[in-house]
């Protein structure tokens, strides 16, 4: 057993590993002081800090949470536990958790009781239906509920009610993710798994740092890394993250041209003849559109446009075209930038043209964000309609009715669904009138704050926030409805590369608050919704009996639970779905057999223009891919709406730091996270500063068209004429509230055509220096802001971050 400062060290120790050997345990605990493992019950859960899905035991004395330990059997982690999972959980014994639920009484939240408070949301409800119907009611949720919650959420809102106002916000997350692979596949559906980490020969990354956003899963990458005959990595970032550092080639784009930049590899993939002509006459459409568009971007004019070196994209270009197994991911690099969509579906393409899917090293992972996006998405709270089905089939919506036992005209398939930027648009026009917010803080995450603010404070809008903490949002809202936290209720869900975990209730709520599902279904049961036959609607009561009726509604789609059960989930390691009788034991990869979900009769989606985002007919889809064949879609680069020039010179992007999840509510509130990030920064280039003449830990002010904010200046590796900002940083702060700081005050209303994603990674800003600092900024040295100036301190945590990790004999050496 071995000690180590996991804030200085988020990765922890190496434990080497070669190609297609099995990737080593280490067991990493964290326990508060004085506690001893042997006086604890452990009690099954999974991170919901991030994607990854790490499995760990949450140890319990005394009816209060104690600590961690990762899960060794787990086929995510095996074991090995980030910052966040090791520290988060303190966050849930926060003394200012919400205990009651709260009302707006002459302007003022104040304490009531949950009759009262639910009675308010019911009355407004019915009011709402009888008045204007069920498009004056919208539902705003997340990516971090539970699968039960989300598809109990589903019912109500797409059947019992019957709006077509729904959204999460995995709408600001993963609805590139999905698209992407509705337009490539045809369907949502991971094609790849974690396991091909431990195959692959070149491990591309776009848009994705995962060193500080997965660390786990960078841990295993620096395994591959540390061991014999290492992968390549290929990192395609403005900034200098730690995966940049540890890339083979770093592609650092100007924001916003990744499509200009994916269309100059493909044309060096195509022109040197690296594709597979067997796979895509076998199993694609769409190849000779893609060949011709990439013909107009020769390696020196995406270089020009992107403005990186010719040369390194035709090194990358080399890499991926000649890889054995390559493993691709994307994320907020590409979601969250300009042409979102576009760009994804080029790494799709990359994968097809050279036949490099559903073989073990040979995956695409178009990564999840938030920790149960994944079961957002599958259930039908994003908007689309329960187990991938399509919205624009009727037979699809037939299927839903039978099973809800309603008319099939009660659920709404007059068009897609409405996302997240239209409902606030609609609630800023008026015609929405009631909004329910779950475990989401629209208030600090959505872009352009001061707007959103105005929209959320309307009179005539009955903002309903369902949240831990009250937040920025709950302090607009007109009813405010505690929730139990994860540990606190049971649940199931489902990470990026489709492993389902058990996360079982470890401890009580605090005070009055409840479980999401439990306010779900206790609003049903006040509302009286019921099916056809006169039975409550929805008909389950509790986690396991929710999760049943799921598995009822995933029959025979893609994401097919049926041969999931919570006992087969206990004890044991995730199960990838789809795990029905054909594959029991889960699903690896998807489409090992070259055969996609993408059928007219099957598909969930018909796809649409992606440049446009004007979805195609039923007709134009059967025309176009009658054989349920992958798709290969071409996409031409087009200029970002807003480019840095004149008074705003810079292109602004804003993204994440290892130790903050999101708007903070959790990790600002766990002292080794909070110290290791505690106030927001800007990282600017060492060019750039020097020109301006700012100095490391200067205060500087950042403008764009929407507005300013103050933070200290990190001078970093970022590229010149770039600036970064971290959005975790809200107006809550005792020590300096106020609406100077949150990245979102400045980022622009603009979302892809295709996903509705907004667009958080490409605008125009300025930067001006106010005045001196009193010392270096305080943002993390070990990650994506470390310094130019070495002699800055170094990012620690000294005991209090101080955790153990147990690698067996067997597996510590990695090679045998
Ligand atoms: N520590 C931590 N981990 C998290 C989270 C968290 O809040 N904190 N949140 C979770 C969630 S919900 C998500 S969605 C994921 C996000 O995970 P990531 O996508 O890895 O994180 P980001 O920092 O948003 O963005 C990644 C990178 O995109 C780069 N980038 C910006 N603009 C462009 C561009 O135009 N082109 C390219 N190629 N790159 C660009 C940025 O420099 C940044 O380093 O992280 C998950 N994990
Ligand atoms: N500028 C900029 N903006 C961004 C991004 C960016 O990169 N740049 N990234 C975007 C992305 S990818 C994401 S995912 C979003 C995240 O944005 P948000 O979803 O707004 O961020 P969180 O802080 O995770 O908010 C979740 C809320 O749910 C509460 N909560 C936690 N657990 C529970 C629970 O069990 N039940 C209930 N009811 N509540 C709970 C938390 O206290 C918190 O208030 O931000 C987006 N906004
Ligand atoms: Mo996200």
């Amino acid at each position: 057993m071995e000690s180590r400062d996991r804030i200085a060290e988020p990765w922890g120790a190496r434990t080497p590993y070669e190609p297609g050997m099995p990737w080593p345990e280490r067991v990493d605990t964290y326990l508060v002081d004085g506690v001893e493992p042997e006086t604890v019950r452990w009690v099954q859960s999974a991170s919901v800090l991030h994607s990854d899905g790490d499995a760990f035991d949450i140890a319990v004395r005394d009816g209060r949470m104690v600590g961690v330990r990762g899960r060794g059997i787990d086929r995510v982690n095996r074991g090995r536990l980030g910052p966040k999972d090791l520290f988060g959980w303190q966050a849930n014994a926060a003394p200012d958790r919400l205990t009651t639920p709260l009302i707006r009484k002459n302007g003022e939240l104040v304490e009531t009781d949950w009759d009262t408070a639910m009675e308010r949301v019911v009355r407004r409800s019915k009011e709402l239906l009888a008045e204007q119907g069920p498009s004056a009611i919208g539902f705003y949720t997340s990516g971090q509920l539970f699968l039960e919650e989300y598809y109990t959420l589903g019912l109500i809102a797409h059947g019992a009610i019957g709006t077509n106002h729904v959204d999460g916000n995995t709408r600001l997350c993963t609805a590139t993710a999905a698209a992407a692979l509705k337009e490539s596949f045809g369907c949502d559906g991971q094609p790849g798994s974690y396991t091909d980490v431990d195959h692959a020969d070149v491990i591309a990354l776009f848009g994705h740092n995962v060193a500080e956003t997965q660390t786990v899963l960078w841990s295993r990458m620096l395994d591959r890394l540390a061991g014999a005959r290492p992968p390549a990595i290929i990192c395609v970032d403005p900034r200098r993250t730690p995966v940049a550092e540890r890339a083979t080639v770093h592609l650092r784009p100007l924001p916003g041209t990744n499509v200009a930049l994916m269309n100059g590899l493909l044309h060096e993939i195509i022109a040197n003849g690296w594709v597979d002509h067997d796979y895509i006459a076998a199993h694609t459409v769409g190849f000779d559109e893609l060949r011709a568009r990439v013909a107009e971007y020769p390696a020196n004019v995406a270089a020009q446009i992107c403005d990186v070196p010719a040369e390194d994209i035709r090194t990358a270009a080399r890499l991926l075209g000649t890889a054995e197994r390559l493993l691709s991911t994307v994320l907020q690099g590409f979601y969250q930038s300009h042409q979102a969509t576009a760009a994804s579906v080029q790494v799709n393409n990359v994968h097809l043209v050279r036949g490099m899917l559903g073989r073990p090293g040979c995956g695409v992972l178009q990564m999840n964000g938030q920790p149960t996006a994944e079961n957002t998405r599958e259930c039908g709270a994003d908007g689309d309609l329960p187990g991938f089905r399509n919205w624009f089939n009727d037979h699809h919506i037939e299927d839903l009715a039978r099973l809800w036992r309603l008319d099939h005209h009660q659920i709404p398939h007059y068009g897609p669904p409405t996302h997240a930027m239209q409902m606030i648009r609609y609630a800023e026009q008026g015609s929405l009138r009631m909004l329910w917010v779950s475990a989401t803080n629209p208030a600090v995450s959505l872009p352009d704050l001061d707007r959103i603010r105005k929209v959320l404070a309307q009179d005539r809008l009955l903002l309903v926030v369902q949240d831990i903490f009250r937040t920025e949002t709950t302090e607009l809202a007109d009813v405010v409805l505690p929730a139990a936290a994860w540990g606190e209720k049971t649940g199931t869900f489902t990470n990026a590369d489709r492993t389902v975990h058990l996360s079982e209730k470890a401890v009580e709520p605090p005070g009055k608050a409840r479980p999401d599902l439990d306010i779900l279904l206790d609003y049903a049961r006040r509302m009286d919704f019921r099916d056809k036959n006169g039975d409550p609607l929805p008909s389950w009561h509790d986690p396991e009996s929710a999760f049943e009726a799921w598995k009822q509604c995933s029959a025979g789609r893609p994401c097919d639970y049926t041969g999931i059960t919570y006992d087969a989930l206990r004890g044991g390691s995730g199960i990838q779905w789809p795990c029905n009788d054909t594959a029991p034991g889960g699903t690896e990869r998807l489409y090992a057999d070259g055969k996609f979900w993408s059928a007219p009769d099957y598909c969930e989606s018909y796809g649409k223009d992606l440049i446009t985002g004007a979805p195609l007919s039923p007709e134009q889809y059967r025309a176009l891919n009658p054989e349920a064949k992958a798709i290969i879609k071409a996409a031409e680069y087009l200029p970002p709406h807003e480019q840095p020039g004149g008074q705003f010179p810079f292109a602004l992007i804003t993204g994440r730091t290892l130790y903050h999840f999101h708007t903070r509510t959790k990790t600002g509130r766990v002292p080794q996270l909070r110290d290791a990030a505690p106030k927001v920064w800007v990282e600017i280039s060492g060019d750039d500063a020097d020109e301006l003449g700012i100095a490391e830990g200067d205060l500087v002010e950042i403008a764009s068209p929407r507005g300013t904010i103050r933070a200290h200046a990190r001078v970093s590796g970022i590229r010149p004429g770039v600036l970064f900002v971290p959005f975790h940083y809200g107006y809550w702060d005792a020590d300096r509230p106020g609406h100077d700081r949150a990245a979102n005050e400045i980022t622009i209303t603009d979302w892809d055509p295709v996903s509705k994603q907004p667009i958080f990674k490409t605008a125009a800003a300025s930067v001006r220096r106010c005045a001196a600092g009193d010392g270096p900024a305080a943002a993390p040295t070990n990650t994506g802001s470390a310094p130019r100036d070495r002699s800055v301190v170094a990012t620690s945590g000294g005991q209090a971050g101080t955790a153990t990790s147990t690698t067996t004999a067997a597996t510590a050496g990695g090679r045998r």
